[in-house]
C-alpha cells in the first residue's frame, strides 16, 4: 500500500563488519557451488541455496497483513515451575518440520502485565515461519533491565532445553516486548549483540540512550501514548541508536500505549518484515521496508535507514 517495488539500485553500500551469519552464509553458498556446479544454480530449484534461511512463499502486501501466514501453528505451555530466570510462557511454532529449522523470537509483556497481553503476536508471527515464545516475567513489577535478562534466559531455555529446541536455528534469534518489556528488549540487544533483530513496542525505559546496540532494531511508538510518550521514550531511543545499526522508527497514528496489546496489522506487517529481513536474511521482505513507508491513516511517521546490503 505504501511501498513501491524495491530495486537493487536502492541499496545503501555496506559499511560495517559482516555479521557472523553472513560469513556462514557465504561459506555455505561456496560449498554448495563447489558440490553441485554452477549450472544447477541457474535452475529454479536453486533458489533455496541462495539463502538457506528463507522460509515460505514470496511475500505480498496481503500476505504480511493477513491474520495468519502459510504455516499451521502448534503451541505448548511452559510452566514457571520448570524454568529459571523468567516466569514461563507459551511457545508457538510451525507444526511441520519439513521446511527445516526456524529462527526464534522471545516476547516480554509490560509492567503489571502477563504473556496474555502479547498472545496475539504468537500465532501471527509463528504462522509466518518463526518459533515464538511469549513469556511471563518473574514478577509483574520487574524493571526493564530485569526484563532484558529474562528475555535472554527465555531464549536460552528455548534453544537448549525446550521440547522444540531441535526445530530452532540457535544462531537466528530476536527479541520483542511491550513498554517495560520494550525497554527490556533494548537491554537484551545491548547485552547480547549476537541477536539478529529487536522490536521494542511503545517502549519505556529510564535509560534514554542506546549507542551500544548493533542489532537491527525497529522501534514502534504510538502518537497518543501518555505513559511512555514518544518524545521522552521511543524517539530518543531511536535517535540514540548508531546510524551504522540497521534501525527504523514506526510511529503509529491514532494509537495509545496499549495498542500493542491487541491485534494490530501495522505492527504485525512491519514486525514480520523486520524479522524476516534480519533473522532470516530474507531480502524478499525489503520491499516493505525500503523505500521507507509513507505516512498514512495508520502511520504517523516512519524514519529509518534502508536495510544495509548483506
Ligand atoms: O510497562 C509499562 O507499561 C511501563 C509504563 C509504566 O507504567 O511505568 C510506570 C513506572
Ligand atoms: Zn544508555
Amino acid at each position: 500500500m505504501h511501498s513501491t517495488p524495491h530495486t537493487p539500485a536502492g541499496h545503501r553500500g555496506s559499511h560495517r563488519t559482516p555479521r557472523p551469519t553472513r560469513r556462514r552464509l557465504a561459506g555455505a553458498a561456496a560449498a554448495i557451488t563447489a558440490v553441485v556446479g554452477l549450472s544447477t544454480l541457474t535452475s529454479p530449484g536453486a533458489q533455496a541455496a541462495d539463502n538457506p534461511y528463507e522460509r515460505g512463499p514470496a511475500p505480498t502486501q496481503s500476505s504480511i497483513e493477513a491474520l495468519r501466514g502459510p504455516y499451521s501453528v502448534s503451541e505448548t505451555s511452559v510452566s514457571s515451575l520448570g524454568v529459571t530466570g523468567f516466569g514461563g510462557g507459551t511457545i508457538y511454532y510451525p507444526t511441520s518440520t519439513s521446511d527445516g529449522t526456524f529462527g526464534a523470537v522471545a516476547i516480554a509483556p509490560g509492567f503489571t502485565a502477563y504473556q496474555s497481553s502479547m498472545a496475539w503476536l504468537g500465532p501471527r508471527l509463528a504462522s509466518q515461519g518463526f518459533v515464538v515464545f511469549t513469556i511471563d516475567t518473574n514478577s509483574t513489577v520487574d524493571q526493564p533491565a530485569s526484563r532484558g535478562e529474562q528475555l535472554l534466559a527465555a531464549l536460552d531455555y528455548l534453544t537448549e532445553r525446550s521440547t522444540v529446541r531441535t526445530r530452532i536455528d540457535s544462531s537466528r534469534l530476536g527479541v520483542m516486548g511491550h513498554s517495560m518489556g520494550g525497554g527490556g528488549t533494548l537491554e537484551a540487544a545491548k547485552d547480547r549483540p549476537s541477536l539478529q533483530a529487536a522490536i521494542p513496542l511503545t517502549p519505556w525505559n529510564t535509560d534514554k540512550t542506546w549507542p551500544e546496540v548493533s542489532t537491527p532494531t525497529l522501534i514502534v511508538g504510538a502518537d497518543g501514548d501518555t505513559i511512555a510518550p514518544v518524545a521522552s521514550h521511543a524517539e530518543p531511543f531511536y535517535s540514540s541508536l548508531p546510524s551504522s545499526t540497521d534501525r527504523a522508527y514506526l510511529e503509529l497514528n491514532s494509537a495509545t500505549h496499549f495498542s500493542p496489546n491487541s491485534s494490530n496489522t501495522t505492527i504485525a506487517k512491519y514486525s514480520i518484515s523486520w524479522l524476516k529481513r534480519f533473522i532470516d536474511n530474507d531480502t524478499r521482505y525489503e520491499q516493505f521496508l525500503c523505500p521507507l513507508p509513507s505516512s498514512s491513516l495508520t502511520i504517523e511517521e516512519y524514519r529509518g535507514n534502508c536495510p544495509h546490503t548483506s
